[in-house]
């Protein structure tokens, strides 16, 4: 092939979008509760060791290519969309004023707000630093986020505790800093509180995420599990109030298994939110679109959420990748990331009604005929030859991943 001049580059990767298929209609695609956030595709690819490769865009953008893809919710930091030096000043006002007209214009909701407590400088020792300035701060901030929320007319908040841990061991003093950071979470209910009145709204659904490493070095909340102790430790005021926003990959970087994960969060009552992306085990926080590295794994995950009626977002926390182009950002990220999640999705319900793994899975349950219950033995051989319809059910999944189950075939 002779090589590609620049101009002709957007056409090349239409063409070939639109030969891969598989491209669900806009309309399709909002009958989804899925978010996007204004920092996933705002992303410039900048990182540690990493300069940024893609030019800025303004929410205005953000908000009418979401809304032209089909994804009808968008969320945001506090400080993605207003400095924060403008923050409790009237270019807030200004801003959620702008925010709200750009929504409208476009017909889109905001689902969720969240504090930003991780980037400026302000956090450099966490939010629930031992510096009783930084944390009233951050109370004030988690207020403030509360009340755009309700101006913005959001469900939901979201809480990533980020820097919260430490890098040299004995230096911060563990229980006490949880108890700050239980403070602050508090706080940001209590305003909700009182703000849900004020608007004549429900209160927000307050969703803490977990990380296990980044930013800190060792981090005093890794998991959705260490997040689901807090909530119910005694020191979260309205617990009701609080729940889980898990984020798949995070889950799964610790090395545990996402939809076990899921499970003790749906177990609590606690699975409020949930980030949608992929990646690897014990690697850093690589935040690669759904689907790209562990499609079946994620099959799975959506047969659990689907089997127990999990109804709240799937909140595309991802990075498009390093490129140049902000272009293929909305022209192959974006769009190929949401029609790989509905695609599962739709598999999923493939999975719930396949006849061959509801047989087996009723038989499982059923189990082997005529164990006698004082004879260890019998109950062995009772159920002898059922437990290779697990293995069995694996290999379905597998089949439905490819499309056997449709009758694609492989040169048998
Ligand atoms: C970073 C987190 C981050 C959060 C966001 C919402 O690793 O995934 O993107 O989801 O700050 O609070
Ligand atoms: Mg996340
Ligand atoms: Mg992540």
């Amino acid at each position: 092939m002779n090589p590609i001049p620049q101009e002709k580059q957007q056409a090349l990767v239409d063409r070939l979008m639109q030969a891969s298929g598989g491209s669900y209609s806009p309309e399709v695609r909002r009958r989804y509760f899925i978010t996007g956030p204004q920092w996933a595709v705002a992303y410039e690819g900048q990182a540690l060791f990493h300069a940024p490769t893609r030019s800025p865009i303004t929410f205005e953008k953000v908000i009418e290519e979401y809304s032209r893809i089909g994804v009808g919710y968008w969320c945001t930091h506090d400080t993605d969309v207003i400095p924060a030096n403008d923050l409790f000043t009237p270019k807030q006002d200004e801003a959620v004023a702008r925010i709200k007209s750009s929504l409208s214009k476009h017909g889109m909701k905001c689902s969720m707000v969240t504090t930003e407590t991780f980037h400026h400088p302000v956090w450099a020792a966490g939010s629930a630093a031992e510096a009783g300035d930084v944390r009233e701060y951050a109370n004030r901030r988690l207020e403030n986020t509360v009340s755009i929320g309700h101006q913005l007319e959001a469900q939901y908040c979201v809480y990533w505790p980020g820097t919260l841990g430490y890098s040299t061991q004995g230096a911060i003093d563990e229980m006490q800093t949880l108890r700050w950071y239980a403070d602050g979470i508090n706080a940001a209910c209590q305003a909700d509180i009182a703000l849900a009145g004020k608007y004549k709204r429900h209160t927000l659904k307050h969703c803490l995420e977990a990380k296990p490493f980044e930013p800190q070095a060792e981090i005093l909340l890794p998991t959705s599990d260490a997040m689901l102790s807090l909530i119910f430790s005694g020191l979260i005021k309205h617990p009701d109030m609080v729940g889980l926003n898990p984020e798949y990959l995070h889950e799964l970087m610790w090395g545990g298994a996402p939809r076990a994960s899921l499970a003790r969060a749906l177990l609590c009552g606690k699975l409020f939110h949930f980030d949608i992306n992929d990646g690897y085990r014990l690697k850093h926080d690589v935040d690669i679109a759904v689907g790209l590295v562990n499609p079946l794994d994620w099959l799975n995950v959506l047969v659990l959420l689907r089997s127990h009626d999990y109804n709240g977002p799937f909140n595309l926390d991802y990075k498009p990748p390093r490129t140049t182009s902000n272009y293929g950002v909305f022209a192959v990220s974006l769009p190929s990331a949401v029609d790989r999640f509905i695609t599962l999705w739709e598999m999923a319900g493939e999975v719930q009604s396949d006849p061959i793994i509801k047989e087996a899975t009723d038989a499982l349950k059923a189990g082997g005929a005529g164990a006698n219950l004082a004879d260890v033995n019998s109950i062995v051989e009772a159920n002898k030859e059922l437990l290779s319809l697990h293995e069995l059910i694996g290999n379905r999944l597998f089949q439905i991943l490819i499309g056997a189950n449709r009758g694609r075939t492989y040169s048998l």
